[in-house]
């Protein structure tokens, strides 16, 4: 897979050379490019932004910019990511979908976002265009909610995880990824011990022990 963001602040994206992540490149399962949206801009200033027509609090990014560094990425391949808090809440499913993509261009927007039109014009080019948030919060900008996305997607393309088991115990699972409580060494800690049927060896009654702590998780946390 292809993967590259484009933003104002290139070193944000310095922890993908860390992990799983890092080893997938030097595999070549996944190649990164970091492009600085600024060394698209035209003017003294190097200006990424300007006021909103309408008026209004903050700044919107400028569309000709975008352009600019999007034309020279986007091809008939690409799904372009927008990361905006008004996007589409990725989940799960939504990671397991992207890991299938040959390449996927993530806009970091900041400010305000980026002129709508950016987004228009991708799509009207016939362009696979995706708004996604990560969550019912706000974030300075894309930047963090990129590096979010691209963890989530590249551990499922195949070879990246060291222990695919951990990928096939998850799918299993009909929650896909909300998990029971792990114990390891050792046995008792602070007075605590580590539930028996753990120990037992009777994997049955281990695995309907494991479902149940995960039901009751997943109740709790609604
Ligand atoms: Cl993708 N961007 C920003 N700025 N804030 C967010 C977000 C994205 N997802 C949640 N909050």
């Amino acid at each position: 897979m292809k993967i590259d963001a484009v933003t104002i602040f290139p070193e944000y994206f310095a922890p993908l050379q860390l992990s799983l992540l890092g080893k997938a490149q030097e595999q070549g399962l996944v190649e990164v490019g970091i492009h600085d949206l600024r060394s698209f801009s035209t003017d003294n200033h190097n200006t990424v932004d300007d006021t909103p027509y309408g008026g209004g609090a903050g700044m919107v990014m400028l569309p000709e910019i975008w352009g600019k560094a999007l034309d020279q990425l986007m091809t008939p391949e690409t799904d372009l990511i927008i990361l905006t808090p008004a996007g589409k809440r990725f989940d799960q499913p939504m990671a397991a979908k992207f890991s299938q993509a040959k390449h996927l261009v993530f806009a970091c927007g900041r400010y305000e976002g980026i002129d709508d039109r950016v987004r228009q014009h991708y799509e009207s080019k016939n362009h696979r265009v995706h708004e996604v948030s990560i969550g019912d919060y706000v974030l300075g900008g894309g930047e963090v909610a990129s590096l979010v996305m691209i963890e989530a997607i590249t551990r499922l393309i195949p070879g990246v995880l060291g222990n695919p088991e951990s990928l096939a115990e998850e799918s299993h699972n009909e929650e896909g990824y909300l998990e029971y409580p792990n114990f390891t060494k050792p046995s008792i800690w602070r007075d605590i011990e580590v539930p028996a049927i753990l120990l037992s060896g009777n994997h049955g009654e281990i695995a309907k022990w494991r479902a149940a702590q995960a039901q009751e998780r997943a109740k709790k946390n609604l």
